[in-house]
């Protein structure tokens, strides 16, 4: 799983990724582009953010997604600045995103690249100065090249992503992301305009005693969820919860940690969105060595219907996820 060949701290994230492609031979360079895109549609949407107080960008705009939610006038800028950059890359024939309906075709008939993205993840803290993300998932088009993507190609599992990653705007911004060879992480330096490797291979620690989760609506919670979240009170365990999923899996993947949206009465098939959010994180997280489920199936696994379809998850360090389903098994 591992990288064969460490690059040291301070490679920048282009070279990084030129050194990618020719060690694992994604031979003709287009994956690298693609990752190469995402990146400058991410230095465009963090000076948004950064300028968000002072430019009167934030705040409703007026309009919902098709979740039925308010969408932020930054989640329409960051839908547009990716769209817009995975457009002009040309690697790219179709996109979904979490803030449009239907599926996005880019007219690069002959892009090979399938991409899912959440623009700006974390919208209810857009407002108020917390960190958000974005979330995105790479997949090989099925259909043939030469014409529009395909919903086939668009609903694939997640066991068959090229590549995966996530933006998160904080105290610093990063960029992390897996081709299926590790999972590696990058910071944004806003002098020089670059990403530099600050997190090389990432593994998530196999345990950890941080439990992320919104206990407003515990009285909803599965039996068996309940009785783990007692125990990680009994234990002593921090209750961390951000509720910006990528700040909240972030912190976990480095210190060892669990996060868990489950089905709630608000939200009976959980409030995640599989082919936006859950499997991304579900790749990066096994990549990394830690575990992702829905609280029993596998979320990598789960053969989607659906472009928006949600489910609950329950990722992070593998003892931890094993132990949470322990809890629910014996709830049956
Ligand atoms: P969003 O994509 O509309 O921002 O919703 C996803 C977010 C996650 O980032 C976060 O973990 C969760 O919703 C918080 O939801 P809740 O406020 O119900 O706890
Ligand atoms: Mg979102």
């Amino acid at each position: 799983m591992n990288d064969k060949l460490a690059l040291p701290v301070g490679t920048t994230l282009d070279r990084f990724i030129m050194r990618k492609q020719e060690e694992f031979s994604y031979a003709t360079g287009e994956l690298s582009q693609l990752l190469r895109d995402i990146a400058l549609a991410a230095k465009i949407v963090n000076r948004e953010i950064n300028r968000a107080g002072l430019l009167d960008v934030t705040g409703a705009y007026g309009q919902q997604n098709v979740q039925g939610e308010d969408q932020q006038k930054l989640d329409v800028i960051a839908n547009i600045r990716f769209i817009r950059a995975l457009r002009n890359g040309g690697e790219v024939c179709t996109i979904i995103s979490e803030e449009e309906d239907d599926i996005i075709q880019t007219g690069n008939h002959k892009g090979k690249y399938i991409v899912a993205i959440d623009p700006l993840d974390g919208s209810s803290n857009i407002d108020v100065n917390v960190s958000i993300g974005t979330i995105f998932s790479i997949y090989r088009r099925v259909s043939e090249q030469g014409g529009n993507g395909t919903m086939e190609d668009c609903l694939q599992e997640g066991t068959r992503q090229v590549g995966a990653g996530y933006v998160i705007y904080g105290s610093s911004t990063m960029l992390v992301y897996t081709t299926g060879h590790g999972v590696n992480g990058f910071t944004y330096d806003p002098s020089l305009g670059e990403f530099f490797l600050s997190h090389p291979n990432i593994t998530s620690p196999k345990t950890g005693s941080i439990y992320s989760i919104n206990e407003g609506s515990a009285a909803s919670f599965p039996e068996g969820l309940k009785q783990y979240v007692n125990y990680c009170k009994e234990s002593g365990y921090s209750a961390r919860y951000i509720g910006s999923l990528v700040a909240d899996f972030h912190r976990n993947l480095l210190k060892g940690g669990i996060y868990i949206y489950p089905a709630t009465a608000k939200a009976p098939k959980g409030k995640l969105r599989l082919m936006y959010e859950c499997n991304a994180m579900a790749f990066i997280v096994e990549q990394a060595g830690g575990k992702a489920t829905n609280g029993s199936q596998r979320i990598l696994e789960i053969k989607p219907t659906e472009l928006h379809e949600r489910c609950p998850l329950y990722i992070g360090s593998t003892e931890m996820v094993d132990q949470v389903e322990e809890y629910l098994k014996a709830e049956v």
